[in-house]
């Protein structure tokens, strides 16, 4: 597992050992995936969304394969949103808040059905599942010490929405020394032009946050 190996990426050659690398799911909901859940609440098309999943899917699957660690997210509160800010909840005009009863129960509260990783992607025994109160999967969970326990200095990201959770993940992890690449078909967002944006930004100025490459990239260097 510590063999070097190299994903043709942008904006030049990605290398990591798979050992040294864990695989990061951001947030792939019902609540942001399917209708009913926060991200309709908000006014978007999920469908969008629901376009990655066969590519994250494959991707996961190539990982588990060789035996690479995995991490899922979830962006979740509390039941007494005793973590969730008040400004959180209260901007602009959703037609469901965060915590009021929807029909996937109530709105990105942890162990509501719509705050479930969908079925496709569902944790395995030995993942680890980390609920998260903020955007960036760093901020205020236990992340940063289970990756120095394991040894994890590189992060392969899939997820979404691509300029909300997941970049502010790679941001937060760039800036605590990890060396991130993020899945350009394995994440997406309601807005097709800050996918785009998002995934330029990242790579400009010579990786300044993080390399990109198609996921059978990936794939093709974990042979
Ligand atoms: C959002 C997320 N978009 N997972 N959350 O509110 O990106």
């Amino acid at each position: 597992l510590l063999k070097p190996r190299t994903v043709a990426a942008q904006p030049f050659d990605y290398p990591f050992a798979i050992g040294r690398t864990a695989l990061v799911i951001i947030d792939m909901q019902r609540d942001f995936v399917e209708p009913g859940g926060f991200g309709e609440t908000l006014g978007n098309d999920v469908s969008l969304l629901q376009a990655i999943v066969p590519t994250v899917r494959r991707v996961l699957e190539a990982w588990r394969a060789v035996g690479g660690f995995v991490v899922h997210t979830r962006e979740s509160h509390a039941p007494d949103l005793s973590d969730c800010p008040p400004s959180k909840r209260l901007r602009g005009a959703p037609s469901l808040r965060i915590g009021d009863e929807g029909p996937m129960g109530r709105i990105l509260i942890a162990g509501e059905p719509g705050n479930a990783i969908i079925d496709e992607l569902a944790p395995i025994a030995g993942e680890l599942v980390i609920d998260k109160p903020g955007k960036g999967a760093f901020y205020a969970t236990g992340l940063t010490d289970e990756l120095t326990a394991r040894g994890i200095t590189h992060l392969v990201v899939m997820g979404v929405t691509t300029e909300v959770c997941v970049q502010t993940t790679m941001r937060e992890a760039n800036d605590r020394g990890y060396d991130c690449l993020l899945i350009e078909d394995g994440t997406e967002s309601y807005f097709p032009a800050f996918k785009e944006a998002t995934l330029a930004m990242i790579r400009a100025q010579g990786a300044i946050v993080g390399w990109t490459a198609p996921g059978a990239d990936l794939i093709a260097a974990l042979a």
